[in-house]
């Protein structure tokens, strides 16, 4: 049953039945004032970790990796700073020149922009309403609905359920469209296959929740007159003028920290103060009304990464039994998607994300996918619309072996020291395929 304080704080459910309509959205800062994009796409040398995160700390959003360098987006300032920092640039380019107007292609039209995400949920919870429910999780910064979709036999909307829960998230960053399509297909894929047996299972003995788009007003910036932006951030109005807070920086998980910049107009900027978004206070929220949460995966791209906390501090989680879970379930689901797992921090330490403020606060099983491709060159964030199907068939069983692992996540560790106990097992498994 739903605590009534509990009940109180959640916004009201939206199951796609009854005709109702979603509240008109008011915009409250037009996205066009944002100033002309003079961040440049940044190639540097990078032999360890150490270079990666001299760029992070000097504001640096590093996003591609290789061996011996690493590359991402610097404001010219922020360029400067690595530069006195040591770091050492191969190449530089303006966002301009490298990616031209950025026209959004026509094939990519498969990608979900905020109103056609809105429809394709409701169009979802209406197929099934037996299982499936529409809640708002929250308002973002320009007063747009975040939407979750809720898959579960027997409780709708915001009602309570104590079966073992799983929330799936995306696009925390704008321009990672394909964060936002892989759990819409994944919650499509789970209702259109609710009579096969395991499907029905989970369905049955699981609460599963979809919050494809946390970042709504970033995506729209993003894609805005039919060009690509480049966004990282939310739409908040800084105080020195300039746009948007990185909302994986600004959960309340060592908040404050490494590799989290104070500077407004760096793209890493972490805010004025922990959960200061209303989109990261949305989804803090969310997670505090259901207790019954055990798991979540956020997605994000690139890179093709399974990261497990902590990101914010090299350490390693102090909890063994639960270290041995991560890494169980990190090394299952790389197998299954062929990524690489890792700590997050060994990509670099970065402190104020979600999966860090969803294990230390609520001790969630927390992880950040990074999607497909690998690299800026092999389409970076707009890798259109051809690896949309690939990427959600190779993300499939994951997302089911996380919502089975809801009972008890510390069955991996068990299952992964079992296969370690067995090798011939293993060998034999091997040969038998
Ligand atoms: O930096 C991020 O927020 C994530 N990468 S992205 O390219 N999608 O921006 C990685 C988060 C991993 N967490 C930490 N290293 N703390
Ligand atoms: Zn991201």
């Amino acid at each position: 049953m739903l605590l009534a304080a509990n009940a109180a704080a959640l916004p009201d459910s939206f199951d796609g039945r009854g005709g109702e309509v979603p509240p008109a959205v008011t915009l409250k800062a037009p996205a066009s004032a944002i100033a002309e994009d003079i961040r440049l796409w940044v190639e540097f040398e990078a032999p360890d970790k150490a270079a990666r995160q001299a760029a992070v700390d000097a504001g640096v959003s590093v996003e591609e990796i290789k061996p011996g360098a690493a590359a991402g987006f610097a404001s010219p300032e922020a360029l400067e700073r690595a530069k006195d920092a040591g770091l050492k640039v191969k190449t530089k380019v303006s966002l301009r020149a490298r990616f031209g107007s950025l026209d959004f292609p026509e094939k990519d039209a498969v990608y979900h922009n905020y109103k056609e995400l809105e429809s394709a949920l409701r169009s979802l919870a209406a197929s099934a309403p037996d299982l499936a429910s529409m809640i708002s999780i929250g308002k973002s910064t320009q007063g747009r609905d975040i939407w979750a979709v809720r898959l579960t036999k027997g409780a709708r909307g915001p009602q309570r359920s104590d079966k073992p829960g799983v929330v799936f998230l995306g696009t925390h960053h704008a321009r990672e469209h394909l964060s936002t399509e892989v759990p819409l297909l994944i919650a499509r894929h789970l209702v259109e296959q609710r009579a096969d047996a395991e499907i029905a299972r989970l369905l049955e003995t699981r609460d599963i929740y979809f919050i494809p788009m946390v970042n709504p007003d970033g995506v729209e910036y993003d894609i805005e007159g039919g060009k690509y932006h480049m966004h990282r951030k939310n739409m908040s109005k800084n105080a020195d003028g300039s746009t948007g807070v990185d909302l994986n920086r600004n959960y309340a998980w060592g908040w404050g920290g490494q590799g989290a910049s104070s500077r407004p107009g760096d793209d890493t900027y972490r805010g004025p103060s922990a959960f200061s978004e209303p989109e990261s206070r949305a989804v803090k929220a969310f997670v505090e009304a259901r207790p019954n949460l055990k798991v979540m995966l956020s997605y994000h791209t690139f890179s093709e990464l399974v990261l497990y906390p902590w990101g914010g501090s090299d350490d390693a989680i102090p909890d063994a039994k639960a270290l041995a879970a991560f890494k169980g379930m990190a090394g299952e689901m790389a197998k299954m998607t062929g990524y690489t797992p890792m700590q997050s921090s060994d990509l670099y330490v970065a402190t104020g994300d979600t999966c860090d403020w969803a294990w230390g606060a609520k001790g969630i099983f927390a992880f950040t996918f990074e999607l497909t491709p690998k690299s800026m060159w092999d389409g970076g964030f707009y890798p259109g619309a051809g690896v949309v199907q690939r990427v959600f068939q190779a993300n499939i069983r994951p997302a089911l072996y996380l919502v089975d692992l809801a009972d008890d996540p510390y069955r991996a560790a068990k299952e992964a020291a079992a296969v370690v106990a067995a090798p011939s097992e293993t060998a034999k498994g091997a040969a038998a395929q």
